[in-house]
C-alpha cells in the first residue's frame, strides 16, 4: 500500500498512478485547444485554484461546487481514474496534474490549451505536505520533519524534486497561453488574483459574482464544502486526524524549520535557482 512507482527516475505513489498511466499521458494524450490546465507542484493551492476556476465558470454559482467531487470536476490526468474521465469528457476540459513537464503529453507543447501554474514557496508546500502524508496511508511516511527536508531537496518524494518542476515549467512563462500565479499573492490579493484568472481565460464577471468567487472559494467555505475538504476520501486511505484545509497560511515552515534547516535549505535554493531574475520568487 506505501509503495511508490518510479517512473523515468521519478517518484509516485502506487495506487493512485499508475505507470501504465504515466506512460498514457507522456505518449498518447492528445490536449485539445479548449482545455484548461491547473498545473503545480503537490501542495501549493492546487484545490484553492480548482475552486477558484469552477467558480468562475459558473459566474459565482455555487451548486457545481456543491454537488460534485473536486476531483470529478477537474480530473487529475496522471490518476487511473482520472485519465479515464478525461479521455471521455466532452470539452471544454478542466484537469489538473501534478506532473513535472518532462512527462506530461507533449501535444500540449503545440496547443494553445490555457495552463495555469501555481507555486508556492517551497518550504511551506514541504511543510503542508509533511503533515498530509503522515494521516494519508499512500507513500512512506518520514520518521521526523528533518528527514523529510533532506528527501525534499534530493528530490526522493512523490512526483520528484520541486526544483526541477518549477525550471522545467517555468520555461514556458513567456506564453500567451500560459499564466504563472503564486500562492503567496493569491493569500495577500485574492480578489485581484481572482481578477487576473478572469482575464487570462477572458471571463467577464460582474461585481456581485466576483464577490461570490471569493466568498466560495474562501478557506472556511472549502473546510466546510465535503466537495472541496476530501473528506471523501476512500475510507482505507486516511487515519484519524487527516484534513486538505490544515491552514491556509503563509510562512507556517517559520514554526517548524530549525535554524540549521533553514540554512541548509537556502543554501539549496540558491543553488538549484540561481539564474532566475531578482523579484521572480514573491517570498525570496
Ligand atoms: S494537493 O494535495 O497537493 O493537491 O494539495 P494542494 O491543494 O495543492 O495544497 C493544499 C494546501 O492548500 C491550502 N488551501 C488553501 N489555502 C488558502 N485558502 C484556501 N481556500 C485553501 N484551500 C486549500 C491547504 O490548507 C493546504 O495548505 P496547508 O499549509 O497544509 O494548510
Amino acid at each position: 500500500m506505501l509503495d511508490y512507482t518510479c517512473f523515468e527516475g521519478i517518484l509516485f505513489p502506487a495506487n493512485l498512478v499508475p505507470k501504465e498511466t504515466l506512460q498514457n499521458v507522456c505518449n498518447k494524450f492528445v490536449v485539445k485547444e479548449d482545455d484548461l490546465i491547473i498545473l503545480t507542484y503537490p501542495k501549493s493551492g492546487t484545490n484553492w485554484l480548482i475552486e477558484i476556476v469552477c467558480l468562475i465558470q459558473t459566474k459565482g454559482d455555487p451548486k457545481w461546487i456543491q454537488s460534485v467531487p473536486i476531483w470529478d470536476r477537474s480530473p487529475w490526468i496522471e490518476t487511473g481514474k482520472g485519465y479515464d474521465q478525461l479521455i471521455k469528457m466532452e470539452g471544454p476540459r478542466l484537469m489538473t496534474s501534478h506532473l513535472p513537464m518532462h512527462l506530461f503529453s507533449k501535444s500540449l507543447f503545440s496547443s494553445k490549451a490555457k495552463v495555469i501554474y501555481l507555486i508556492r514557496n517551497p518550504r511551506d508546500a514541504l511543510v503542508s505536505r509533511y503533515f498530509f502524508i503522515r494521516k494519508l496511508n499512500i507513500v512512506k511516511k518520514p520518521d521526523s520533519l528533518g528527514t523529510y527536508i533532506e528527501w525534499f531537496l534530493k528530490g526522493n518524494v512523490a512526483y520528484g524534486s520541486w526544483f526541477e518542476h518549477i525550471r522545467g515549467w517555468l520555461s514556458m512563462r513567456e506564453c500567451d497561453n500560459f499564466l504563472v500565479l503564486y500562492y503567496e499573492d493569491m493569500k495577500k490579493d485574492t480578489m485581484g488574483t481572482i481578477k487576473k484568472i478572469c482575464d487570462f481565460l477572458g471571463k467577464k464577471l460582474e461585481p456581485n459574482e466576483l464577490n461570490s468567487v471569493l466568498k466560495y472559494s474562501s478557506f472556511q467555505f472549502m473546510k466546510e464544502n465535503n466537495m472541496s475538504n476530501y473528506s471523501l476520501m476512500e475510507k482505507e486511505l486516511i487515519l484519524t486526524g487527516f484534513t486538505l484545509m490544515r491552514k491556509g497560511t503563509i510562512e507556517d515552515w517559520k514554526n517548524h524549520f530549525t535554524v540549521a534547516q533553514a540554512e541548509a535549505f537556502d543554501k539549496v535554493f540558491q543553488k538549484k535557482m540561481a539564474g532566475f531574475p531578482p523579484g521572480m520568487f514573491p517570498w525570496e
